[in-house]
């Protein structure tokens, strides 16, 4: 039996699986550049973050229709209940889909028609996160929150994500303050490939409660102090951070050190169809190359569910 984890670090869209996107572009008439799955899982070589983006922005395309959407999420589900996922809070971006002329309603609705049946049939409870691409405007993003308005009643919180570098928090001061006003919980990616200032400037001017990646945050000890002082979570993807570069090999990564630190850490998949694992693989991950004890995979178990937004007797439900 595997663990029973949260997952907090989840893209739908990077859990689109070559044969998926291939049977998808055929219902929807959309031409891949690629003759076949092998030829497409060969483009999955990725140098860093944006190379790895190009092919992910890419790939959506396929996705259309609310059912391309239901379909992506109980895939998604289906997969992460085989690995322990009991919870799972789910970034989406819907700029990416609007930009191609797929509504809000599209999006929001496909994938609520998967996690409306979600614990009856996967036994996993579910959030839903609307993410900004932080590589387009403050103004786009204002226009994003406008859009997603009518659904609210379906979407737990607002997250940032895409290219980091260059694109402070700061950027998004105004929306974040608007998705407060509207009750929104807040996370933000921070210190992926962005330095340590963008994980503070993203705890005080966007007021997150979590920090996705956060890894640079080694580099500067009195924000360490500050993130283990103030208990905040971060969410680390160790298969991805491998993908991307961000550190050489999985048995360097500072996960370790991060957590004999105190730093309140959990472990996700961020886009498993594109860098080899779902939440299970990434715990087996970092079992096998960093020699992680069994207290301490327990700890990061546990972290995952004190770290989302269940309530706490749901939290105690679900693990
Ligand atoms: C992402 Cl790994 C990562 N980083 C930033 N934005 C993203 N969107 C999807 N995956
Ligand atoms: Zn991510």
């Amino acid at each position: 039996m595997p663990l029973p984890k949260a997952e907090l670090h989840l893209h739908i869209e990077g859990t689109l699986e070559p044969e998926l996107a291939f049977e998808l572009a055929a219902r929807n008439g959309v031409e891949l550049p690629y003759a076949d799955t092998g030829e497409l899982r060969k483009a999955y070589e990725f140098e860093d973050l944006q190379t790895f983006l190009n092919l992910y922005y890419e790939l959506m395309t396929v996705l259309r229709t609310e059912r391309d959407f239901e379909d992506l999420a109980n895939a998604y589900l289906a997969r992460a209940a085989a690995q322990g996922v009991r919870h799972a809070e789910i970034f989406f971006d819907p700029q990416a889909h609007l930009a191609r002329g797929v509504g809000m309603g599209t999006v929001v609705e496909g994938l609520w028609r998967a996690l409306q049946h979600s614990e009856p049939v996967h036994g996993i409870s579910t959030r839903l996160i609307l993410c900004f691409l932080r590589d387009e405007s403050a103004e786009s993003a204002l226009e994003t929150l406008e859009a997603a308005k009518p659904y609210l009643d379906r979407i737990t919180g607002v997250g940032l994500d895409s290219a980091e570098v260059g694109h402070p928090p700061v950027k998004f001061r105004e929306v974040y303050e608007a998705a407060a006003a509207l009750g929104l919980r807040r996370v933000a990616h921070a210190g992926e490939e962005g330095p340590p200032e963008y994980i503070t400037e993203a705890l005080d001017v966007l007021g997150v409660e979590r920090v996705d990646h956060g890894l640079r945050c080694m580099e500067d000890e009195q924000l360490v102090a500050r993130l283990v002082r103030d208990r905040i979570p971060l969410t680390l993807c160790p298969l991805s951070n491998v993908r991307l570069r961000t550190v050489d090999t999985l048995a360097e990564h500072p996960l370790p050190a991060m957590l004999d630190a105190g730093l309140m850490c959990t472990v996700n998949s961020d886009d498993p169809a594109y860098f080899g694992g779902y939440v299970g693989d990434n715990f087996d991950a970092v079992r096998s190359s960093l020699g992680l004890t069994e207290e301490r995979l327990r700890e990061l178990a546990r972290n995952s569910f004190l770290a989302s937004f269940l309530e706490d007797d749901e939290e105690r439900r679900a693990r």
